[in-house]
């Protein structure tokens, strides 16, 4: 059930089925259209030839022919006219109506472009907006693999705003690591030459310091685990009065994953499932670096990943699709399945 966005010519997808940004006579074009009957071949003309055409927001089926997908999902998006003539409406029906021919067709997997956003000039950040409110939308309700297909990565835009906040707060991390690890060290070297302390005196001192320890056996260390992530999780979803799957949807999170997760208390997850987590929960920085911790990781200041999502959680932004498409934009992983 994860929406994926990944950056990729769609004709190569190994899914069930690839949509199309068509037009309404279906007989082909330019763009993803053109690159789709090219790859597919001559019987795909002929195919479409038989369906009558397709009105806009509405979807058609066709066999995938020679590409890797078992079917072809034809839409016609809108031609953008300045936002005011029901041009998100027929865009969110485009990819409404394709999810619903997919799953009609017992499709587990779909890929889709951002649809109308080249010729028909929707506004690429609008349109990725369009689609990934539409399809999570709809992921709540029914289980798919959703991909969006961006082609042209230079093309691919998140919010100017959004992508400038988030760029200025990873600059000023980083200066202010910078800044911090410059005067830590020096204030460590200062103390160390006004105490004039040797490295004899530096080891007495570390020596004497040490709290007297009672010895504790390997047995009872194993006995007093700490709670694991898995149980963590489990915890947090119901002091949140959360349901299991509103959490793992939330998180963009596979049900097959979840249940691994919540059948096996010491699960090992990967670092994004863990942050999908912390995000899905809506915990602050401290709650949020605490889950992680249990499986194993940090938040760091000295990589873009991390400092991304603690600018998410200090923004209480916990919009997972938003969280990802900043991700993206910054050429990280994405966060989930
Ligand atoms: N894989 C994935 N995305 C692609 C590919 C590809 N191979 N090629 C282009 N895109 P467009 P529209 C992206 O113009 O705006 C056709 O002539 C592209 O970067 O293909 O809905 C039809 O016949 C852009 O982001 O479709 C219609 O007449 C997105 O696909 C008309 O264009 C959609 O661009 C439809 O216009």
């Amino acid at each position: 059930m994860p929406l994926h966005i990944i950056r990729q010519d769609i004709t190569k997808m190994q899914v069930d089925a690839i949509v199309n940004a068509a037009n309404k006579s279906l007989l082909g074009g330019g763009g993803v259209d053109g690159a789709i009957h090219r790859r597919a071949g001559k019987e795909l003309l002929e195919e479409c030839k038989t369906l009558g055409g397709c009105g806009t927001g509405e979807a058609k089926i066709t066999k995938g022919y020679k590409l890797p997908c078992k079917y072809i999902i034809h839409t016609v998006g809108p031609v953008w006219q300045g936002g005011n003539k029901g041009e998100r409406g027929m865009l969110t029906d485009c990819y409404h109506n394709s999810l619903k021919l997919a799953r009609k067709y017992e499709c587990e997997s779909i890929a889709c472009p951002l649809i109308s956003s080249g010729t028909y000039g929707y506004p690429k950040e609008e349109a990725l907006k369009v689609a990934t409110e539409a399809i999570s939308e709809f992921l709540c309700y029914f289980d798919m693999t959703v991909y969006i297909v961006i082609f042209d990565k230079s093309s691919f835009a998140i919010s100017e705003k959004l992508f400038a906040d988030v760029k200025s707060f990873i600059d000023d991390v980083y200066a202010e690591e910078h800044t911090y690890n410059r005067s830590r060290i020096l204030t460590s070297f200062e103390r160390l030459s006004s105490k004039s302390c040797g490295s004899q005196q530096l080891e007495d001192s570390v020596c004497m310091a040490a709290p007297a320890q009672r010895s504790v056996t390997l047995d009872e260390m194993i006995t007093k685990l700490d709670e694991s992530f898995s149980q963590m999780l489990i915890r947090k979803i119901d002091e949140k009065g959360m349901t299991d799957s509103e959490c793992y949807k939330k998180a963009n999170v596979d049900r097959k994953l979840f249940s691994k997760i919540r059948n096996d208390i010491n699960y090992h997850p990967k670092k994004t499932t863990a942050v999908a987590f912390a995000i899905a929960l809506e915990l602050d920085l401290t709650e949020a670096r605490e889950l992680i911790s249990k499986a194993g990781y940090s938040l760091t200041r000295s990589s873009k990943f991390d400092i991304i999502i603690e600018y998410f959680l200090l923004n209480k932004n916990y919009n997972i699709f938003e969280i990802n498409e900043t991700l993206f934009a910054f050429d990280q992983v994405l966060l989930g399945v």
